[in-house]
């Protein structure tokens, strides 16, 4: 059964951190509506979506992707760069103990989930404004058991890793290669986004039972038409209000194989 935990948009989700981008308003019924879009896009590729209790006082609390890394073997619960997004983990925590082993970051390591890359057994992590090095480390610890290799990735001018480079299909890596060195990933096939679009390289790739698909933000047609042209099936959804958040579709989900007697 594949997973996808969610989050409700918090009423406060204006007040939220931003690190690239302008302060813009936010129609937070907008990003509810786009929010309840993206659920029903998950729903459609045979997701079950467990919704985490709702943080109406952390604005951020949408982005569940950033509080842990889910494993088939165990699931890592992190400590947010932002330490307005630390109160956001517990929560999470509660929901992942019916899944997985629970393992955690701890002070002073820091790790965004959006920082975290993972292609196979190998986890790129981005060092950027919200991950420092003592995070990466310990996660390389925390997992050595498991086999799983840490890769430090510089990241420069956005975000995350994640909002530099995401996975698309088993071998094919979406990325802007302003953000991030593409030699990093060598030998996967890459797909730069469009010149016009340097926010474009956050796609989320659902490979359940069904066909292979990428959630995919509507605005951006001209890197959705590179996607389609690789032979990627894109399932387009309305994000613009999660974005002026510094959201993306990765953020919104915590993505992972449950066992059908899972809860
Ligand atoms: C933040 O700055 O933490 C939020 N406003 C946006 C987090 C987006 N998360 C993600 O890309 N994984």
């Amino acid at each position: 059964m594949l997973v996808a935990v969610t989050r409700a948009v918090s009423p406060t989700l204006a007040d939220c951190e931003l690190m690239h981008r302008p302060r813009d308003p936010i129609n937070v019924a907008g990003a509810m509506a786009e929010h309840a879009c993206y659920e029903e896009a998950l729903r459609s590729l045979g997701a079950t979506v467990v919704n985490a209790p709702p943080e109406p006082a952390l604005p951020d609390a949408v982005f569940v992707e950033d509080t842990a890394l889910v494993l088939d073997e165990v699931a890592v619960l992190t400590r947010p760069g932002a330490p307005t997004r630390r109160p956001e983990v517990e929560s999470i925590a509660r929901v992942l103990s019916a899944y997985k082993p629970l393992l955690r970051i701890e002070p002073p390591g820091t790790l965004d989930g959006g920082d975290i890359l993972r292609v196979g057994r190998t986890l790129y992590v981005g060092v950027s404004s919200r991950t420092n090095r003592a995070g990466l480390s310990q996660l390389q610890s925390l997992l050595n058991k498991w086999c799983y290799e840490v890769t430090p990735v510089e990241v420069n001018g956005c975000l995350h890793l994640k909002s530099a480079v995401t996975q698309v299909a088993e071998q094919m890596l979406l990325i802007n290669a302003s953000y991030v060195r593409p030699e990093c990933f060598a030998p996967m096939e890459l797909i730069e986004v469009a010149p016009a679009e340097p926010d474009a390289a956050n796609a989320l790739w659902v490979s359940g039972e069904g066909e292979a698909s990428v959630i995919y933000p509507a605005h951006y047609p001209q890197t959705a038409e590179r996607l389609e042209r690789a032979g990627r099936r894109v399932v387009a959804v309305p994000s613009t209000e999660l974005a002026k958040a510094e959201g993306g579709v990765t953020c919104c989900s915590l993505l992972f194989d449950a066992p059908p007697s899972a809860p």
